[in-house]
């Protein structure tokens, strides 16, 4: 049994109190599901077997360019973001992993595995970064990583990314997620064409690297920190690099990295066609990389984005084994809690997607009957599914209201006076 933070005591009392309500509301529910042909087991259970992995930069408060307002109690090092990831999953029962940072999160590889399993957590994707320039590094990101004029600058990047495959080995990470920053602020300041053959000889190094089991993820990004342009700045350059690299390459959609409006659910129903969707980065926006709570702004879109994913989860696509994960930064809440809704958002777009009639939905796409088609996707996306979520917390040992329990715990009070606050000031954007 994995060591839990929270007090099983509070935990078991906080849902006995919520219990008779929730099981009134679940039985409802699975009354009026009933009625569609839809059995409330069946989706349940497909809720709790659904993963989300914590990003372990998400437990700190991020911020904005201009300042950053350090948070009571904020992860000192790696070690406490492993517990705040090990509150989070205990409570959601939906987070089983966390995704690593490196160099941020860089410690003794053996020592990181023992803190996590110690709360029954693994390790999700391994992220390099060569966007910003560590302590002590040789050669300067400042005008590019792997793409960069530069050879020595070129095999930096690409040595830290090996390492950062070592290091995932040892952890039992199965995959490399690589986003770079570079690009260019001017026209004319990089040659388009050689900046990125540079980048897919650097990258076809990294996946040399690449164990047998192991995939490796690109994250495209339409502009920042460059604002004129970026090497990977679209999913169709992504969908290049993954046909150039092999097999073991896919692209990863991180939902705010996209130009507003653009139609994201048919990315990545392209992606899913064409056998190159990798995974998620999970989180919202309004304007640009806003990287909000999932669902915080536009939860239809991210219902529509389940539903391409339910589609080629029931129809069997060849290959088809996304990688969840949330990138979020929080300036103005208590990540543990937001990244617990957040969680529960996603769940939530997942659990409304498997209510989709699909075989109704084929046949009014087949008659062009517009209308009922998407009211077919409306009825889905506005069933309350919340009891479903709780009851599949509940059956795993969660906690029916994360949130409320989280805050009965007084976790955050707790760290604060163990943990001193860590010297603000600087950029906050992580
Ligand atoms: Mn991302």
């Amino acid at each position: 049994m994995s060591e839990q933070i929270i007090s099983a005591e509070l935990v078991v009392k906080h849902n006995a109190a919520r219990k008779a309500d929730l099981d009134r509301d679940y039985a409802s529910l699975g009354e009026r599901l009933d009625r569609r042909g839809i059995a409330i087991e069946a989706i349940r259970d497909k809720v709790e077997k659904f993963a989300v992995a914590i990003p372990s930069w998400g437990v700190g408060t991020g911020g904005t360019r201009f300042a950053r307002f350090p948070g009571a109690g904020e992860p000192r090092d790696i070690f406490d973001k492993i517990e705040d990831c090990a509150v989070i999953s205990q409570l959601t029962q939906a987070t089983p992993t966390v995704s690593l940072h490196i160099p941020w999160d860089k410690a003794d590889p053996n020592r990181l595995k023992q803190a996590a399993s110690r709360f029954g957590l693994g390790f999700d994707a391994m992220n390099s970064n060569t966007f910003s320039d560590a302590k002590d590094q040789k050669l300067s990101y400042k005008f590019g990583s792997l793409s960069h004029a530069d050879a020595g600058t070129r095999r930096q990047a690409v040595e830290h990314n090996l390492e950062c495959i070592e290091i995932g080995k040892t952890l039992g990470s199965k995959a490399l997620t690589v986003w770079i920053g570079d690009g260019s602020n001017f026209p004319g300041q990089v040659n388009f064409a050689k900046a990125f053959e540079r980048y897919l000889d650097a990258m076809r190094e990294i996946y040399a690297g690449l164990p047998d089991d192991w995939r490796l993820f690109t994250e495209h990004k339409m502009y920042e920190p460059a604002f004129y342009s970026t090497v990977v700045q679209d999913w169709g350059t992504n969908y290049i690099i993954a046909r150039e690299l092999g097999d073991k390459a896919f692209c990863l959609v991180d939902l705010g990295h996209h130009a507003p409006n653009v139609n994201i659910e048919m990315i990545v129903s392209r992606l899913i066609q064409f056998g190159k969707l990798g995974g998620f980065h999970f989180n919202d926006s309004k304007y640009g990389d806003d990287d909000l709570d999932a669902g915080s702004i536009d939860p239809y879109r991210l219902f529509l984005v389940f539903n391409e994913l339910v589609d080629a989860e029931l129809s069997g696509a060849k290959g088809f084994d996304p990688a969840h994960m949330l990138d979020q930064s929080h300036n103005v809440t208590d990540p543990i809690e937001s990244l617990m809704l957040s969680a529960v958002e996603v769940q939530r777009a997942y659990a409304q997607a498997l209510l989709v009639d699909r075989k109704a939905l084929e046949g009014f796409q087949e008659d062009n009957d517009a209308l009922m088609a998407t009211q077919t996707l409306k009825l889905a996306y506005r069933t309350d599914v919340e009891p479903i979520l709780a009851m599949a917390r509940l059956r795993t040992g969660g906690a029916i209201d994360p949130v409320a329990a989280y805050r009965e715990a007084g976790y955050r009070s707790k760290v604060a006076a163990e943990r001193p606050a860590v010297a603000g000031g600087g950029g906050g954007i992580v």
